[in-house]
This record gives C-alpha cells, structure tokens and sequence, in this order.
C-alpha cells in the first residue's frame, strides 16, 4: 500500500503556490510515487481550489511535445486544471509578484460544442465536436525549485498551471489543417520561439482526443463550453517584468499580454 498522504502533500503544493514559494520537490519524500499516486494528489489539490470557490475553466494537456516527452522520458502526456482564476484578460497584465518564476508557451485551445468521452476517441471526433480554436498563451509556474521535478511531481502540482491568455478571434477548424498551422512567440517584439501545430503530438486535436481517453480512466469527459489547451507548439520561455508578449498563429490570429511587476 502506497504511504504518501496525498491531502497534506496537496496541501503543501497549494501553499508553495498561494506563498508564492518554490519547494523541493515532492518526490525526494516519497521515492516510491506513482502516477497514479501522484493523480490523486492532483485531485485533492484541485478540491482544496474548489472548496474556496475557484471554477474550473478546463483541463489542459502538458508535455506534448517529443522534446518534452523525451526529457521526461515518457510516452504519454500529461494534464492538469485551468481555474478561473488563472484568467489574464487578452492584452491585459500578468502580476509577477503573484507567481514564483513564470515561463510562457504558445498554445492553441479548444472550445467544444458537444461533450466528448473516451476511451477510442479520435482527432476526427474531436474536430467534429469543436466550436472553434482560439490562440493561447498559457504561463506555466513549477512551485517545485528551478522547474526540477520527475514525472510524479510535476503531475500532483497540476502540470505547473498558472495564468493563461486566451485571444478574441474564434476560428471554426473545419477545413483547417491545425497541425501546418505556423506559431511565432515574440517577446518585446523578438521572436523566441516557433514552431508548427504538428509539435503536439503530430495535431493538437490528437492531443484533446488523448486527454478525453485518459480522462475517461477516472470516468471525466470533455464538457462542451470547456477552454481546453492542447499543449504547447513553441517551446517555454522565462518571463521578466517589463516582457510583452505576443503570439502569432497562422490563420488564427493573436494573443498578447503584458508582465508588470
Ligand atoms: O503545459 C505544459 O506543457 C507544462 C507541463 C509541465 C512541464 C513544465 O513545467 O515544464
Ligand atoms: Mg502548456
């Protein structure tokens, strides 16, 4: 029987996170961790944010990228939990005092018109059952110290979800190929970063139709209305205050915000 105590350990993450202090990770307690150890902590940590009101907006996806996985030494993503709170209005600011050492990625999410559940789930459904695709910037936080986590603790604290910045411009995917479409992130006006739909997992709609599996394991599914992230298709950048940044993506238009101190 597995010993870690999964609330005081979700509890120590959402005080890293509240605290705005990084911790060591959580792993060097409990060598022994496992996946599905560290989804229950995720579970509990994602309860305490409910119980003091907070909303979830939509699960994401994480390590989607074959470098990420690579580094990770996995063969399957990850996910985690967008909350209202996280919201930074589109051309608005991000609060650097408010987080411990934020990076940011260039996304594109997903808003469905219909649920959808795995398992057996496909790209093709997933399209079929989108609204439409919007540009995101998620900012990612690690509260663990330097980003320096394995596997297990990068789950429990909840794939390093922070803020995200979701565009105005809604596009209907049909007769889009998402994975051509080409991603620029620029911050103060220089591009850092880009890369093309396909990084995640070959097409981010493949992406939402592995979240949906995976999330039918603990009888969740995708619900219409959701803002889902597919996962990253240009690599993480380490903000400053003073950054702005921006992201373009192909036929889909931009997203931007502001990091003030
Ligand atoms: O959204 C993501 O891909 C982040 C997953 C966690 C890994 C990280 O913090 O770099
Ligand atoms: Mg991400």
């Amino acid at each position: 029987m597995s010993t870690v105590n999964y609330q005081s350990t979700a509890e120590f993450l959402h005080r890293a996170e509240t605290e705005k202090k990084d911790v060591f990770r959580i792993t060097a307690d409990y060598p022994d961790m496992t996946i599905d150890d560290a989804y229950k902590i995720q579970e509990k940590l994602v309860a305490i944010k409910l119980g003091q009101g907070h909303r979830v907006i939509g699960p994401k996806m994480g390590l989607t990228s074959q470098a990420k996985m690579k580094q990770m030494n996995v063969e399957e993503p990850i996910y985690g939990y967008i909350f209202d709170y996280m919201v930074v209005p589109e051309g608005g600011a991000l609060s650097m005092q408010e987080l411990i050492h934020p990076k940011v990625e260039a996304e594109i999410a997903f808003v469905l018109g219909k649920d959808i559940e795995g398992p057996g789930m496909t790209g093709a459904q997933v399209l079929a059952a989108t609204e439409y695709v919007v540009p995101a910037l998620e900012i990612i936080d690690s509260r663990y110290e330097n980003f320096k986590f394995t596997l297990p603790d990068v789950i429990a604290d909840n794939a390093s979800s922070s803020r995200v910045v979701i565009g105005n411009r809604v596009t209907d995917p049909a007769g889009l190929e998402l994975d051509l479409v080409g991603v620029t992130l620029s911050i103060n006006g220089e591009i850092k970063d880009f890369g093309a739909g396909a990084a995640v997992v070959g097409h981010p709609a493949n992406s939402i139709a592995m979240l949906a599996n995976m999330l039918a394991r603990k009888g969740e599914k995708l619900k219409a209305g959701d803002v889902i992230l597919s996962g990253a298709v240009t690599g993480a950048v380490m903000l400053s205050v003073g950054d702005t940044v921006s992201a373009k993506l192909d036929g889909l238009g931009e997203v931007s915000f502001k990091v003030i101190e």
